[in-house]
């Protein structure tokens, strides 16, 4: 399966096509606008989430709320376009009250992007890299999430940090808490550390400032061989990585122990494999965080991600004029003080796509009865091997 996008952050709209859906999946836009909903939550967003109110329209690719096996094509429009018609219109030429991006944000992509594209108004490097091209992602991912769930697979987040606070419950616990985290303004499983963390985002919005945290994934009922030892670029763990990395923001992923890992004996880390009476081969622990080899191995999947403070500052940092080379302060637009929470939601959509592609590739097929009966044949075959039965 694979997917593009298209949109600014003020153009018209945001667009994604998906190619390689099986045929006969079921898909209703009440279920992709849940999770649009649910990235605009958060203690910590800006003014532009009240001005939107994200909504997937279909274009192609789906009849009578079934996929027909053609390029499924989603677009959510843009409500700020209205306030930005002149100034990014397609056609025609720049209004004279155009003012252009001067000031680039460090941390932000517009200084590299306006040197690699050669522009003059880094609006225009803003644009393409805002997050705001999340919401169309999120929007793709939860297809591929509604593909996973007709097979029993269970996406859940929360945000395990903020700044200096940190959530004290963490991986699997965070599953029976999920109801509570949806109605938690800061999507945390903690309600000590969410308050302290509202607190801080406060304390960083009165100082001028911004903040970022960590976000965690639990993934449950992935059947264990999605990805592959044998190839680099079919190892799940580095195609999983590589697509949270890939969200605006996330400067470091780890999968199970992560980087803890590096401090543990082998012989502290690896999760033994033992034999149960009854359900069969076993793991008693998951360090691992669902992932050996760069394959699935039956275990909940565990991913965590650090997302960087957002760059665009009410006190901005030293940078430098753009167009006459002095010293200036960056420039200050409308933004977020914090949207780890959101990040959240995006990291959902990010794993859910690079799953669902994973289980794709393993049970192929071009209409869903088709994927069903080759996951169900595996799924005998799995169980018959975990309790060493003989073969049909
Ligand atoms: C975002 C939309 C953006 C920002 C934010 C994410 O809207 P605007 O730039 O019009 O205020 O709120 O993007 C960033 C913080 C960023 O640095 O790109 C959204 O829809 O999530």
């Amino acid at each position: 399966m694979r997917y593009l996008t298209g949109g600014e952050s003020h153009g018209p709209c945001l667009t994604a096509i998906i190619e390689g859906l099986p045929a006969g999946l079921e898909i209703q836009a009440s279920d992709l606008d849940r999770h649009l909903a649910r990235r605009q939550h958060g203690f910590g967003r800006g003014g532009r989430m009240k001005i939107e109110k994200d909504r997937v329209e279909f274009l192609s690719g789906l009849r009578f709320g079934r996929t027909i096996g053609s390029p499924l094509t989603l677009q959510i429009k843009n409500r700020d376009w209205d306030n930005w018609r002149s100034l990014m219109a397609p056609e025609g030429s720049e209004p004279p009250e155009a003012v252009h991006l001067s000031r680039p944000r460090p941390g932000h992509a517009d200084l590299a992007g306006g040197l690699k594209y050669n522009l003059e108004d880094l609006r225009l490097v803003l644009e393409r890299s805002s997050a705001r091209e999340t919401a169309i992602r999120v929007a793709v991912g939860s297809v591929g999430r509604l593909l996973l769930e007709n097979f029993g697979v269970r996406i859940y987040s929360h945000v395990a940090g903020i700044g200096p606070v940190e959530a004290a419950v963490n991986g699997t616990a965070i599953i029976g808490l999920a109801g509570m985290i949806e109605e938690s303004p800061i999507h945390c499983a903690d309600p000590d550390a969410g308050k302290k963390m509202v607190l801080e985002i406060e304390k960083a919005r009165d100082e001028g400032d911004t903040l970022g945290g960590i976000i965690e994934l639990v993934v449950t009922g992935l059947p264990p061989g999605l990805g592959s030892h044998v190839h680099w670029d079919r190892r799940l763990d580095g195609r999983l990585a590589a697509a949270i990395m890939s969200i605006q923001g996330i400067k470091g992923v780890e999968i199970g122990a992560g980087f803890k890992s590096a401090a543990l004996r082998g012989s502290e880390l690896h999760d033994p494999i033992v034999m149960e009476e009854g359900s069969g081969i076993s793991r008693p622990s998951n360090r691992a965080g669902g992932l050996e080899g760069g394959i699935t191995n039956g275990q909940p999947l565990i991913i965590r991600a650090a997302m960087k403070p957002i760059p665009t500052l009410a006190s901005p940092l030293p940078s430098i004029d753009w167009k006459t080379g002095e010293q200036a302060a960056g420039a200050t637009e409308r933004s977020d003080v914090c949207a780890v929470p959101s990040a959240a939601v995006v990291a959902e959509a990010a794993a859910a796509w690079e799953l669902a592609s994973a289980f794709r590739e393993k049970f192929g097929g071009d209409f869903m009865e088709e994927v069903e009966a080759a996951c169900n044949f595996y799924m005998r075959h799995v169980k018959r091997r975990l309790r060493q039965e003989p073969g049909e």
